[in-house]
């Protein structure tokens, strides 16, 4: 009696204090630290991700700060590289080929040309080549990774920009959701591992490509709708981008009060000498352009859409003359794309990269594309692995490679089977994948519990506790830090 009526009293509590809200937090913190047991019970699902999650940064942790389990050298052999990836792509085929029938959304006749379905299976082809060039230290294929992380934010600016335009949605909580989905689990991996933002590139630039795409149709969204507007706002982001990179000295200056975030110093003493911001400049730089054809790509897609459909609707002959132009076109801007600008050396070609890596962008597209079949099908093992680019792009750093220090680049493999590599590359993959997996849903799961959809005041609630606590935790740790000196 004396629980129910404690449990009862709570609820009371809880009632009266959702109604103004101010000190909801509060009260769920002390239901957590009373134990109080329908609460428990009510939040498993989150306080589990919680306690996993936790779980996991001690393993990041034991696998790279530690000397528990061994580290071996990369070893790069073509056709070991190869067979794999090609062995890859067969299992895939042979077991995960799907057939969508989505259908377009104006006549209702084809299939729609740019699905979810693909987008995620590209990110997948990407992802997985990108991988195993950091896992077998292939530098010959370095030229195209660029490309693929062009491809990325090529991918950036055009999601962002499809769903802002159609749904108009610019609401804080949709904001937070999505920097939380960029940036949670990276700031968890730099705290625990003590690593300057910047050793995960990726991330602090997608967010700022995102916020860029952000700013530029959030402002004046009222008229978005109207075409010579949408002119003046892509105008707009060339100018900017030109103004910050292409100018020097523009982008030291205004990066500068920034350092404290996107610096980063190599340990490698050959390299230690750069500047702290050089690293954000070359990364940001190399794909400073793309995102905005991503835009004009998104802006124009439902015309290119109808236009396509119009094009499967006529007579095959015209049809296929037609394909036949673009795909002939393609394959030779493909060709000289690859034959002078992708064969040049690393050095030259990121010189070149901003103002190229559209071509073999738009090359795969219209190949990609080029028959309703090839539209409509997709390969669903590559478009699981490309759901997941995040979580298996920053947790390889530490579970699957080893860099040993903070900010270290991951120049060694983790090593559970020493002197059976390519054992010891099943295992560590699976344990590494799986985890990665885990990781996307335990995300999700806490943005959905600390990032409320309707709620502002919920959210805003949210945020100063966030910001309370953190600021508690860093103080305990600087005075903990302090004690062995003294
Ligand atoms: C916006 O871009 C980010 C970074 O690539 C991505 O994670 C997010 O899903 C994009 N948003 C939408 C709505 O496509
Ligand atoms: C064709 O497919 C790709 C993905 O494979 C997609 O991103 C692209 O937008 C599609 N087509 C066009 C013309 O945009």
């Amino acid at each position: 009696i004396n629980n129910t009526m404690h449990i009862i009293g709570l609820q009371v509590l809880i009632t009266h204090a959702n109604d103004d809200c101010l000190c909801h937090d509060v009260i769920v913190i002390s239901r957590f630290i009373t134990m109080d047991e329908p609460f428990l019970l009510e939040n498993r699902a989150v306080l589990r991700a919680m306690a996993e999650f936790g779980i996991v940064l001690v393993y990041f942790y034991i696998c790279d700060r530690t000397n528990i389990f061994p580290e071996s050298k990369k070893n790069y052999n073509r056709d070991l590289f190869l067979f794999l990836y090609i062995l890859l792509i067969i299992a895939s085929a042979l077991t995960s080929l799907k057939k969508h029938q989505e259908k377009s959304a104006f006549s209702g006749k084809s299939i729609l040309y740019l699905n979810r379905h693909q987008t995620e299976e590209w990110k997948g082809w990407m992802q997985v080549l990108f991988l195993m060039y950091h896992y077998f230290g292939a530098s010959e294929i370095y030229n195209a990774i660029r490309v693929f992380i062009a491809c990325y934010v090529w991918m950036t600016g055009f999601g962002n920009f499809s769903y802002y335009y159609i749904k108009k949605d610019f609401s804080i909580a949709r904001f937070a959701q999505m920097m939380w989905r960029l940036n949670f689990f990276v700031a968890f991996c730099c705290i625990v591992l003590d690593n300057d933002f910047m050793l995960y590139y990726i991330c602090p630039m997608h967010t700022l490509f995102t916020l860029m795409v952000y700013a530029s149709l959030g402002l004046f969204n009222k008229y978005n709708e109207i075409p010579s507007v949408m002119a003046i706002k892509i105008a707009g982001c060339f100018l900017a981008v030109i103004l910050i990179w292409e100018v020097p000295g523009v982008f030291e200056i205004l990066w500068a009060p920034f350092t404290f975030l996107l610096g980063y110093k190599d340990p490698e003493p050959s390299k230690s000498h750069l500047p702290l911001l050089h690293e954000w400049h070359f990364r940001s730089g190399l794909d400073r352009y793309i995102w905005i054809i991503g835009m004009i790509y998104a802006y124009f897609h439902p015309n290119v859409e109808r236009w396509m459909e119009k094009l499967e609707e006529s007579e095959t002959k015209v049809r296929l003359s037609i394909k036949g132009t673009i795909v002939t076109l393609s394959v030779l801007a493909g060709y000289l794309w690859y034959e002078y600008i992708y064969r040049l050396d690393k050095i030259t070609y990121n010189k070149y990269h901003p103002y190229t890596s559209w071509i073999p962008i738009t090359v795969y597209i219209c190949l990609r594309n080029c028959t309703q079949q090839l539209r409509g099908a997709s390969l669903a093992l590559f478009a699981w692995l490309g759901k997941v680019t995040l979580e298996t792009y920053i947790s390889q750093i530490h579970i699957w490679l080893r860099s040993s220090v903070p900010n270290g680049q991951p120049k060694w493999l983790l090593s559970f089977i020493p002197g059976y590599p390519m054992l010891n590359f099943m295992l560590t993959t699976s344990i590494y994948l799986l985890l990665s997996y885990r990781v996307f849903e335990i995300t999700n799961v806490l943005r959905a519990a600390f990032i409320p959809s309707r709620d502002n005041n919920r959210l805003y609630q949210n945020f100063v506790a966030g910001v309370a606590i953190s600021v508690c935790l860093y103080c305990c740790s600087l005075v903990l830090l302090k004690i062995p000196a003294v």
